[in-house]
């Protein structure tokens, strides 16, 4: 769905957009650039330059970019103005940034440098981020001098700098304790937080991740609570479709969960590394930008890609539903994967051991299933354009596997249903038992489909290896 960035109905979320704040391989010079058309396109209307991977945003942020590079950015500032999008230049220097003395002097001169440099290349808006500071993990933790020391850097570079600058708005900043239970110790603010959140000037947006780093979603008491903590409404940093914690994984479902009547001064959605497959999250996260509360996330999913896949849209669905959960032990984000197979799959274990019409109906409807997986991932890996196939061949090589085993594992059921056939089961099963080792071994390049069609073929093997349904804890 295409919205005005601006206009009676634009979005309430004043900046609502992108933020490339991903670990790993960064986006290309063309993948920005295609990035900000899209954001435009979406009526998202602000993007933030803050690629974990690019040395003079974070390693060497002290050194100015390269003459190429220089380029490169003046270019997508360009794009960014074209496009009715505000590119946002954002800065990490908090592992090795010095505060005090003739040092401290030194880094304020030089960061004010640098921020000179990139305001001649066209940005206008500044973020400073101090999140996931290197070093930090030997002190384990951040206490209220930092906090002092980080929230004056913040003021003192943002007021020389915008006194310098007319056309620059108050800076973006990200705490070191950015997710609200890194906040707080039971109800209290931790020293960190209480302090950063005093001493930080008021016009400073300051964006968290919500409850934690990766998670299931804000509600509108849970966003009024850490607004409450940090005295000031917060923006929001959302970590989906973001993946860089399990390349394996793509996150191709819709945002959810986000506050429904709570206002945000700002909304960032931090992508994967796969810019052309981030889109459809990206683009349910601008349906839900202009109207949080009537927001549907199930639908604007499926518009999202009907307008992005054209004739491979239902095929697109089908591979997209399957691949939706983030989860890890520290991460849970996203819907479950193809939650409609699982009631499937969990209809026939239901019915299986007693046989009979509703078992065959279950094993007939699942056979189905199985059948149009196999079909999609053909049709998709022939009809997607070069660059979309590029970003998902693993995933999409796994989900027709999956597909064809999950196939094979309903007709060992069958086998083993009849008894008719022990040696062929026996062969049979040991195959499967194979294959599923080889799913298991693989996991680190390609996941698809968990706790679904992953694992039909795990609850068949255990089947028919004891007699009873192995649930892997469902
Ligand atoms: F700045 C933050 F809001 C933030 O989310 N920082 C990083 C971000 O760059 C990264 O893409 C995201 C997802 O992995 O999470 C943050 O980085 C972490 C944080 C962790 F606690 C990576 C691993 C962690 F264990």
């Amino acid at each position: 769905m295409a919205f005005p960035a601006s206009g009676a109905d634009a979005s309430p979320i004043p900046l609502c957009g992108v933020v490339e704040g991903f670990y790993g391989t960064p986006w290309s010079h063309r993948n920005r650039q295609d990035m900000l058309e899209f954001c435009g396109d979406q009526g998202l209307n602000a993007y933030i330059y803050a690629p974990k991977n690019d040395p003079y945003h974070k390693d060497r942020w002290r050194e100015p970019y390269p003459k190429n590079q220089q380029k490169k950015l003046a270019e997508l500032a360009r794009t960014a103005d074209k496009h009715h999008v505000e590119l946002i230049f954002a800065i990490s220097p908090g592992q090795d940034l010095h505060y005090d003395g003739p040092e401290g002097t030194a880094d304020r001169k030089i960061m004010l440098k640098k921020l000179e440099a990139v305001h001649d290349l066209g940005i206008r808006r500044f973020a400073i981020f101090f999140d996931d500071i290197k070093g930090m993990t030997e002190k384990s933790s951040v206490d209220a001098e930092d906090a002092r020391n980080q929230a004056e850097f913040i003021n003192e570079i943002q007021k020389e700098f915008r006194a310098a600058h007319e056309d620059v708005p108050p800076f973006i900043a990200v705490p070191t304790e950015y997710y609200y239970e890194d906040m707080v110790a039971g109800k209290n603010p931790k020293p960190y937080t209480r302090t950063f959140s005093e001493a930080l000037s008021p016009d400073v947006t300051v964006l968290y991740t919500g409850n934690g780093v990766v998670t299931e979603g804000i509600s509108d008491r849970e966003l009024e609570q850490a607004d409450g903590l940090y005295g000031r409404r917060l923006g929001v940093w959302w970590n989906y479709p973001v993946t860089d914690y399990q390349e394996a994984k793509l996150a191709l479902g819709p945002i959810v969960n986000l506050p429904k009547k709570e206002e945000l001064p700002a909304l960032f959605f931090n992508p994967m590394k796969h810019e052309r497959l981030s889109k459809i999250a990206l683009a349910t996260g601008a349906e839900y930008a202009h109207d949080p509360e009537h927001y549907a996330p199930e639908a604007a999913w499926s518009r999202a890609i009907k307008e992005q896949y054209g004739e491979l849209a239902a095929d697109m669905e089908l591979f997209a539903s399957h691949s939706q959960r983030m989860e890890n032990s520290w991460a849970h984000c996203g819907p479950q994967d193809a939650a409609a197979l699982r009631r499937e799959m969990d209809d026939l274990w239901k019915h299986w051991a007693a046989g009979g019409t509703e078992a065959e109906l279950d094993w007939f409807e699942l056979r189905h299933r199985f059948q149009a997986m196999d079909d999609v991932a053909v049709h998709l890996q022939k009809g997607l354009p070069k660059d979309i196939r590029k970003e998902c061949a693993p995933q999409l090589n796994l989900f027709g596997e999956l597909a064809r085993a999950d196939l094979q594992a309903l007709q060992l059921l069958q086998m083993h249903r009849s008894g008719n056939h022990p040696k062929e089961v026996k062969k049979l099963l040991a195959k499967l038992k194979e294959k599923n080792e080889k799913f298991t071994a693989h996991q680190k390049t390609a996941r698809i489909s968990d706790g679904t069609a992953r694992d039909f073929l795990v609850e068949a093997i255990g089947y028919v290896e004891t007699g009873t349904r192995k649930t892997n804890g469902r």
